[in-house]
């Protein structure tokens, strides 16, 4: 029997765009009942369609949105519920849910490939920044997936795991230059992808020959990556952080606009980013052939664009931002501010930047305390001097704790 919605009570909408479902969804969906027949629309943040479809009397939706990244959706519901004098109600937002607890749970429960995936995608939807951080083992892995902290009472985390060519290679004692192979790479993200459940953003270099990046793309996908960023450069591979003093040729436009549009055709889901990495104030090719490319590669499908520089301020991603925003196709900006790391998160945000990549931080943090180690034992002849720069034994042992079913 087909239901219907009575029109005797008012009826009352609800958007939820989560990951889990918690106490605070609850809440809105019990508040939104107190108005009326509720419809809750699953899995997303484009009300407007809808909206129309229904014609709502209410919308209901926590107040948290009236700041970030959500401002304009709500502008847009305003708008639209004018059309037939529909109300918004905004109960207040419900603090002190533990997202730390939700991936714990998930943790234990695991997640699937898909789910994984599609999660860098919901991020940037809901969020106003994406914040990602380098990973090389497992173990590093594990510091992203659980490293938090309360910054003036909310929870501050990851959103996910950046697979840098530079630190996988260096963690081999291998130079950044394409000899540790995708086959290789592959190995290190599936160590990732075993202990962790955050999204992994994986740095696919050039993405090699067109007939080869197809497969790679193919291949992250299966695994639950969920994107892979590749560089318009080609030849020889070099760290882009050695700038101009070495030789690295830039692709054209062309080439790697096809690349990025053989990558899209050969994914099979629709959650799957291909992000394109500009390479064009690295290689001082200038604001103006940055801004050529980054229209190129949006035409060509790219799901997001990274612009990258290695100045020592961010003056350049500035001044790119600053044209990007007039673009109007758009798709989200990514940078990594490794040289210009003295810029806040929140100054990135206000020129437009989508996702910030922490892209080797904890390979530089692990160096500096082991090289420490190593010399002291040998200054003094003895481990004890060195135990300041190492974690205590009995934390080691209970670092990755195992919980034996049989026992
Ligand atoms: C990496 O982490 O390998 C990168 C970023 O590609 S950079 O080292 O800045 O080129
Ligand atoms: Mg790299």
């Amino acid at each position: 029997m087909k239901r219907r919605v009575s029109r005797k009570e008012p009826l009352v909408y609800v958007g939820m765009a989560a990951d889990f479902i918690h106490h605070g969804h609850v809440h809105i969906i019990e508040e939104a009942r107190k108005l009326g027949k509720v419809v809750v629309g699953l899995l997303t943040d484009e009300y407007v369609p809808n909206l129309r479809k229904l014609k709502p009397a209410f919308v209901v939706h926590g107040d948290d949105w009236k700041t970030g990244v959500q401002r304009e959706a709500r502008a847009r519901v305003i708008k639209v519920l004018k059309g037939w004098g529909g109300k918004l109600v905004e109960p207040a937002y419900t603090t002190g849910i533990s997202s730390g607890e939700l991936i714990a749970y998930a943790a234990q429960t695991g997640i699937s490939a898909t789910e994984r995936m599609a999660r860098l995608r919901r991020a940037l939807e809901v969020k106003d920044l994406v914040r990602i951080l380098e990973a090389h083992s497992g173990l590093s892995g594990l510091i992203v997936e659980k490293a938090k902290i309360i910054k003036q009472g909310r929870t501050v985390e990851f959103d996910g795991i950046w697979e840098s060519s530079l630190t996988d290679s260096a963690s081999k004692g291998k130079p950044d230059i394409a000899v540790v192979d995708m086959h290789s790479r592959l190995q290190t993200i599936n160590e990732l992808l075993e202990v962790t459940t955050k999204p992994i953003v994986v740095d696919g270099d050039s993405g090699g020959l067109i007939e080869h990046f197809i497969f790679t793309v193919k291949s992250a996908e299966r695994l639950g990556i969920s994107s892979l960023i590749i560089e318009d450069k080609i030849g020889s591979k070099r760290n882009s952080l050695f700038g101009t003093s070495v030789k690295q040729l830039q692709d054209t436009p062309k080439n790697f606009s096809e690349k990025i549009t053989a990558g899209k055709r050969a994914q099979v889901s629709d959650d799957f980013m291909i992000i394109a990495r500009i390479e064009s104030l690295i290689l001082d090719m200038g604001q103006k052939d940055a801004l050529k490319r980054a229209h190129a590669y949006i035409e060509a499908g790219a799901d997001g664009i990274l612009i990258h520089s290695k100045a020592k301020t961010p003056g350049e991603i500035f001044s790119f931002c600053k044209e990007y925003r007039k673009f109007r196709a758009q798709a989200p900006l990514v940078v990594v501010p490794t040289t210009y790391s003295q810029v806040s998160e929140d100054a990135l945000r206000r020129a437009g930047v989508r996702m910030v990549i922490y892209a080797n931080h904890l390979l530089r943090a692990s160096y500096p305390s082991m090289r420490k180690a190593a010399e002291t034992i040998l200054r003094y002849g003895r481990a004890a001097e060195a135990s300041k720069y190492c974690l205590p034994i009995k934390e080691v042992l209970n670092l990755i704790p195992y919980e034996n079913s049989s026992s």
